[in-house]
Order: C-alpha cells, then sequence, then structure tokens
C-alpha cells in the first residue's frame, strides 16, 4: 500500500488531520509533542463510481483502495523521528499551521505557514546533510584508493553541498546512478512532498495563503488548505450527513479526496477497478503498468496465464447500465498484455494455469 508520512512542526495538526482523514481517534491536545509514538492508520479512498459500480453488479462486497498514513511525532530542531528502517514514506504530507485561536500554544515556528514551511524545508534537508556528509567523508578516503568509486563519490559530495545550502534533493533532476547511490539512504528531501496548510475554521482567504506557500517551495510540491479541525469533527458523521455538511459550509468533496487525489496525482498512480458478484474492488498501480502486470495485482496466476484482458471505461460501464450491457452494446474492448492501463478502467482478465 502507497504510504504517506504526515511531517510537520508541534501544534500545527498533524494527528487532528491523520485523525479526519482516517476516521481514528489519536489523541490530540494543545501542548507540544503530544504524540510521541507514529500514529499509523489506513485512509479509505472516497470513489462513488466504485459504489455505483457495485450496486449495479449486485456485488456483496465493495473494496476501496486504501492509502497508509504515518503521523509523525513533531520535527524538533536536528531531529526527525519516527522513519525507522521499513517505515519509509513514500510521500510526505508536510502540515504547516495557519490556525491561531490562542487555545494552542505557538512557538518560535508561529503560525505563519510560510515561515514553518521554509523552517521544515531546512530541518529536512538537514537531517539528509548529516547523513550525507558522513558518507562523503568516507568515500572521499575510499575513492583515493579505489577510482571506480569516484563517480558515486562526486554525487554524493555535491549532493552533500547541495543539501548544506538547505535544498532539498527533490529539486535538480539527478541521473539513475546518481539516484542509485543515494537510494540505501533513503533521503527525506528527494521524496515528493505535498504541503497541508491547516487553516482556521473562520479563514475566507485561503487563496492567499496557498499562494504564499506556493512561492516558498520547490514548484513541483502541490499545496492545499484544509481545516483540520473542522474535517475532523465532519469524519464522526454518517456519510449522507458528511455530504451535507460538506455543501453546507462550501467545502467541496471534503479534505479526504482532495488529499488522495494530491497523493496520486504527486506519485502518478491510477486506479482500475475489478467486479464479479463477490466484490467491486479498486486497485491503485502506477500510471504506464501494463495489463499482465497489473492483471498480477490481483492473483499471480492471472500474471502467469494472462491471455488477454476485457477492459471498459467505469463510466462507460455505469451508464450502460452495467457489465453485460456494456459488452453487448460494444463498450467493451479486448486487450492485449502490454496494454497501459488507464485510470478508470475496469477490466476482466481472462487467464489460464
Ligand atoms: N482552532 C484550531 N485548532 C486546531 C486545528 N487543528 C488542530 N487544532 C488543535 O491544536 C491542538 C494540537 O493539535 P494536534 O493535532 O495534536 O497537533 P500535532 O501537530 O499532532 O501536535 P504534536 O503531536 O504535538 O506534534 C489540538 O488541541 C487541536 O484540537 C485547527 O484547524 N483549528
Ligand atoms: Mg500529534
Amino acid at each position: 500500500m502507497t504510504r504517506a508520512g504526515l511531517l510537520g512542526f508541534p501544534n500545527v495538526g498533524k494527528t487532528t488531520l491523520f485523525n479526519a482523514l482516517t476516521g481514528l481517534e489519536a489523541f490530540t491536545a494543545p501542548h507540544p509533542y503530544t504524540t510521541t509514538e507514529p500514529n499509523v492508520g489506513t485512509v479509505k479512498v472516497p470513489d462513488s463510481r466504485l459504489e455505483r459500480l457495485a450496486v449495479l453488479e449486485n456485488s456483496r462486497r465493495i473494496t476501496h483502495a486504501g492509502l497508509e498514513l504515518v503521523d509523525l511525532p513533531a520535527v524538533r530542531s536536528g531531529s526527525i523521528r519516527g522513519l525507522g528502517a521499513g517505515r519509509e514514506p513514500d510521500l510526505l504530507l508536510a502540515v504547516v499551521r495557519a490556525h491561531d485561536s490562542g487555545a494552542v500554544p505557538v512557538d518560535e515556528h508561529g503560525t505563519d505557514p510560510v515561515v514553518q514551511a521554509e523552517d521544515l524545508l531546512v530541518e529536512v534537508a538537514m537531517s539528509d546533510f548529516e547523513m550525507f556528509e558522513r558518507r562523503n567523508e568516507r568515500l572521499l578516503k575510499e575513492a583515493a584508493a579505489d577510482p571506480s568509486l569516484r563517480p558515486v563519490a562526486g554525487a554524493i559530495a555535491r549532493a552533500a553541498e547541495q543539501l548544506g545550502e538547505g535544498t532539498p534533493l527533490r529539486q535538480p533532476a539527478w541521473s539513475d546512478i546518481e539516484l542509485r547511490a543515494f537510494r540505501d539512504m533513503a533521503p527525506l528531501s528527494l521524496l515528493p512532498c505535498a504541503w497541508v496548510v491547516n487553516v482556521s475554521e473562520d479563514d475566507a482567504d485561503h487563496n492567499m495563503l496557498v499562494g504564499q506557500v506556493r512561492q516558498a517551495v520547490p514548484a513541483t510540491d502541490p499545496v492545499l488548505a484544509v481545516s483540520a479541525l473542522i474535517e475532523e469533527e465532519v469524519a464522526g458523521l454518517e456519510a449522507s450527513q458528511r455530504a451535507e455538511v460538506y455543501e453546507g459550509l462550501g467545502l467541496g468533496e471534503g479534505a479526504t479526496a482532495r488529499v488522495v487525489r494530491t497523493v496520486y496525482d504527486a506519485l502518478g498512480l491510477v486506479t482500475f477497478y475489478t467486479v464479479n458478484r463477490r466484490d467491486a474492488r479498486a486497485w491503485t498501480v502506477p500510471a504506464g503498468t501494463g495489463a499482465r502486470e497489473a492483471a498480477g495485482r490481483i492473483h499471480s496466476d492471472m500474471e502467469r496465464g494472462f491471455i488477454r484482458a476485457e477492459v471498459a471505461t467505469i463510466s462507460g460501464v455505469i451508464a450502460c447500465g452495467g457489465w453485460a450491457k456494456a459488452r453487448s452494446s460494444g463498450a467493451v474492448r479486448v486487450e492485449g498484455r502490454d496494454y497501459r492501463v488507464r485510470d478508470g478502467d475496469v477490466m476482466m482478465v481472462r487467464f489460464s494455469v
């Protein structure tokens, strides 16, 4: 499952956002460093088309796609914790606060999201820098004796220099060889990063704040505004009430859908579907995944014995009133193993083992 890590300074509302997105009830409090061990949960990816497909096909079960969310302990100056081996996220969700209710203490990073974004970029770069500096010192000696190590040593040295200036590694495009030299260190600043501005409940001027943060972070990083407190309250409601409240508050589809879409876009993920009487299910794969490989997600036998896939768009299937009708009206095509799965495809895999 794709994993996103919530990162930020104390009291910005990371755990509140975690609760809003996962529906869990991890402890939040108006004092710094409340979260001491990571909270881990799953975000159920909202998907009304999947729900409609399940109804049309009389599926007994609906399996939504999931996104794993890790709420990390707050960043302290000089230390980023909670990212133990095997727990590295695929993407960072950096949370900065704009809310300033008076009830929630403010620390040296303040409530200006731009200042926090700048400080957080430096903290992340510095934590990578220390690691790259140590590696750099060692490689300098080793490369003196073994010239074959020089390209790697050069890449590490350039990366260390850049990090020392506070610039994240995701900024320039590194070659594959260089990236391979970095990989075992799993540098945080190389990860895709999306920014969440936690705005106050009564703040109308989100666009200005979002624009300011966008200016302060790498151009490739998406930025969105969320009121974590409102979203946490709404998460506790029934699904039908939720839609009403969102509409009443002018919050559109709500934070979960927006955050998930941002994560999928940043990582280049697409969703495809399978459906039968037992289960209507959403699957997530990187864009460009071939049909045979995608079938392997469902079952290894389907990949091994792949013959062909019948494919239709989920909106087409819904418009036709179900798979059988889609097929009889010619909306279902036959695709081979190398067909690249597109977002919104419904796939029926034909295989033999
Ligand atoms: N007014 C207001 N308060 C908020 C908002 N988001 C969070 N809070 C409050 O701020 C306090 C801190 O929120 P947490 O979610 O615990 O913050 P955190 O970033 O997880 O904090 P640490 O675990 O200490 O790093 C809690 O009392 C929240 O209820 C918000 O959007 N508006
Ligand atoms: Mg917390």
